[in-house]
């Protein structure tokens, strides 16, 4: 049976869901483009026909408050509506949609509780979650904790060298406004991941992040004319690169199986011309593990490759180590609750480790945090293929209310993650 509150969340989702829609029925709304500037002022709309202030601080994260207890921190329930290119629709968005109906039901259930709320709740879109446009990725809300300056943020560049400054002010989006004292934060998303829908699972509750960093690596070699130079004259970057994609694959058999992944997404070609032979190439390589000690093995790994393959072939590449993030644990205390919410619901529920980077991860720095995930079918995602059926995401909507209600309620207290209070008096000490 479905209610007519999840009616209106599904109305809603679909309908974002066509910004920035591709044939295929993916999304590409990269960072701080028109696509992502259409996402925001619906967000805006929802919020302003409730009644809801709405806030866009200075990297451009957006913020809908809903005060229940005038002056008390807020609890803040979100995700992010930027996607990768060509990415899936469920990615992030489901997670600010769910967020905002979340709110909504809270604060219906706030008028006629008994026992009312001892805090108030806020939505946030987190800018740049993704990171392929501008890396590195969870840039909106690191620098809300405090973990990535904010002035290097907006100096951040994309490909065709417009910094996210210029990119946020282009879409008027580059805003002043003060951020939200935060008590505690919670964010569900799809799981990116076969194991719910394995096991037949609505709701995954998760205890930790994978260890993952970025190399960032540049291939120099001399541009020279393809038809007319000696073999033996040669200093190709592209051919080195192919080499270094090669070892980035090919590491992750030195490890027990599916331990370390790794790819290369991106690559930059100079000069890119079909009769010359390449000058630079510029690659970035991501490597997670569930165990620090793989990645950085497999790093050390890699950089004897990179080292081998320029001598082999008579090029320089620079190899640095770029968006470094540890593993995060999420509070125990938060994982009792998402199954005592769970349980309450009729949903079944299990504890499950992240490999996708959230900006939970970034926001359980400062605050005590609840991540979710409901099952994505296939397991696929930053892909147009990505899904998750209705059933599961109204499930999750109403997971996410009932854990919001209970953090708005004081269930998790800063200590109990082992902070020392709102992402106030984090900041103050960042
Ligand atoms: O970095 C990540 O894993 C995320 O998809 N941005
Ligand atoms: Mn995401
Ligand atoms: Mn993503």
């Amino acid at each position: 049976m479905t209610r007519d509150s999840d009616v209106s969340f599904l109305e809603d989702f679909h309908a974002v869901a066509q910004i920035g829609a591709t044939p295929a029925h993916g999304v590409d709304r990269q960072a701080a483009t028109a696509a992502d500037r259409e996402t925001r002022e619906w967000f805006r709309a929802f919020a302003e026909q409730r009644g809801w202030e709405t806030r866009v601080d200075s990297i451009g994260n957006q913020f809908a408050l809903v005060e229940l207890v005038p002056g008390a921190p807020y609890v803040l329930l979100g995700s992010h509506l930027d996607s990768q290119p060509l990415g899936g629709r469920f990615d992030g968005a489901y997670g600010v949609i769910a967020g905002l109906h979340a709110a909504e039901r809270i604060a219906a259930r706030a008028v006629s509780a008994t026992a009312g709320p001892v805090y108030n709740v806020a939505v946030v879109n987190w800018f740049n979650e993704e990171g392929g446009r501008f890396a590195p990725s969870i840039m909106g809300s690191s620098v809300f904790a405090g973990i990535k300056n904010e002035q290097e943020m907006l100096e951040v560049r994309d490909l065709s060298g417009i910094s996210v400054r210029e990119a946020l002010a282009g879409i008027g989006y580059l805003g002043t406004d003060e951020r939200p004292v935060v008590s505690a934060y919670a964010e569900i998303h799809i799981e990116q991941g076969r194991i719910l829908e394995r096991e037949g699972l609505t709701i995954g509750a998760v205890d930790r992040s994978w260890y993952t960093q970025k190399l960032d690596i540049e291939v120099l070699g001399e541009q020279s004319h393809t038809g007319a130079t000696a073999m033996a004259d040669r200093h190709d970057a592209l051919l080195g690169a192919a080499k270094v994609i090669a070892k980035v694959h090919e590491v992750t058999d030195l490890f027990e199986p599916e331990t370390l992944v790794s790819s290369v997404g991106q690559l930059t070609l100079e000069p890119n011309s079909p009769i010359v032979v390449a000058r630079r190439v510029h690659l970035i390589a991501d490597l997670r593990a569930d165990d620090a000690a793989t990645v950085l093995a497999a790093r050390d790994q890699l950089l004897a490759d990179v080292t081998e393959i320029a001598d082999a072939y008579g090029l320089t590449i620079n190899a640095r180590d770029f968006d470094v993030r540890d593993n995060q644990h999420y509070p125990e205390s938060g994982l009792a609750l998402a199954e005592a919410a769970a349980a309450e619901l009729g949903l079944g529920s299990r504890r499950i480790r992240t490999m996708a980077g959230h900006d939970s991860v970034a926001m359980n720095r400062i605050v005590p945090t609840v991540m979710l995930f409901v099952p994505s079918v296939d397991g696929v995602s930053h892909c147009e293929r990505e899904f998750t059926r209705d059933e599961d995401m109204v499930e999750g909507v109403a997971m996410l209310a009932e854990v919001g209600w209970r953090l708005a309620h004081g269930a998790l207290q800063a200590e109990d993650a082992g902070l020392s209070g709102t992402s106030a008096t984090a900041a103050a000490h960042a």
